[in-house]
């Protein structure tokens, strides 16, 4: 597959680099003003008037490499309590789905996982989310909907701690980050949850769809600010190509990318690799 940076270099084939073009295009392209300026800056200071597009991508995609978040450890079980991670972002980015795909990685490395289907909220994301727990047959705790999603949580906290299980992974509700009101509401489910531990929860992961450019950046301004970011999942980047939101969350937010989703499919999903997603999805 191949990003963005590969069209830059189709459109100055044969013909000088245009700096206004190019700067653009990957403003388009997700990287966001302040990486983007700073970038053709330094493109121009090395590449001189001459530049050819394959130079031009060349030095780009090394220079955007090393914006992009390192890789992350892999995520270790606590040696006497469960590992919580909390996943939160607006509606429809893939939030649930990433939680299985999560889950099945983690039961792949050989760690117990118990999933909680804290969206109380949406029509049938209860079932849904207990649907992948049959296919992959993991646990899910369930509420009732129109209940108290943090209730689920603690619930589901209390079932992990009594079975010694590794990981608990939280499901939200989708949520749209100017409503004030379900702001507050992640904000009381990491309060009950940081009363059984109070580092947990351990990870506040935001879902963004990789598609929806400077839009997601602003969600993940906005999550950042309510209920606190350990990092991303970066999903949809299936035939997109739109890997620049990583590079601004990285740079502008401070927000590394963890994984990331390219498919609906349970194997669709991986750890960030920023050498790799740059030969990919930049
Ligand atoms: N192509 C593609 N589709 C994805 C990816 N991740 C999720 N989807 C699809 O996106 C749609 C929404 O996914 P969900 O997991 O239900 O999203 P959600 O954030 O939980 O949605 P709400 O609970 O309604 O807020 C589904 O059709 C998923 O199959 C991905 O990485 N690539
Ligand atoms: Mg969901």
């Amino acid at each position: 597959m191949a990003g963005f940076l590969r069209s830059i270099t189709e459109r100055f084939r044969g013909r000088p680099v245009d700096w206004d073009e190019l700067e653009s295009m990957l403003l388009q392209a997700d990287l966001g003003v302040k990486t983007t300026m700073q970038l053709v800056e330094s493109l121009r200071a090395v590449s001189g008037y001459s530049a050819t597009a394959d130079q031009v991508e060349r030095e780009a995609r090394e220079e955007l490499t090393k914006l992009l978040p390192p890789p992350h450890p892999p995520l270790l079980p606590l040696p006497d309590r469960p590992r919580v991670i909390l996943i939160v972002g607006v509606n429809g980015t893939g939030k649930t789905t990433s939680i299985a795909k999560m889950a099945a990685m983690l039961r792949r490395e050989g760690r117990s996982v118990l999933m909680a289907a804290g969206d109380t909220f949406r029509a049938a994301a209860i079932e849904q989310l207990a649907a992948w727990g049959a296919k992959l047959d993991i646990p899910v705790i369930q509420g009732a909907y129109q209940g108290d999603p943090a209730a689920v949580c603690h619930d589901a906290y209390e079932a992990a701690l009594r079975n010694k299980t590794n990981f608990l992974l939280c499901d939200t509700a989708g949520r749209l980050h100017t409503k004030h009101n379900l702001m507050q509401e992640l904000s009381k489910m990491k309060r009950v949850l940081g009363r059984q531990d109070p580092e947990s929860p351990h990870e506040v992961l935001i879902v963004l769809d990789a598609t929806t450019g400077s839009n997601a950046l602003e969600q993940a301004r906005q999550f950042k600010e309510a209920a606190g970011l350990t990092g991303a999942i970066l999903t949809k980047l299936d035939g997109s190509g739109r890997g620049g939101t990583a590079v601004a969350l990285q740079q502008e937010l401070g927000v590394s990318v963890r994984y990331i989703g390219t498919g609906e499919q349970q194997k669709d999903f991986a750890r960030f690799d920023p050498k790799k997603f740059a030969a990919e999805m930049l």
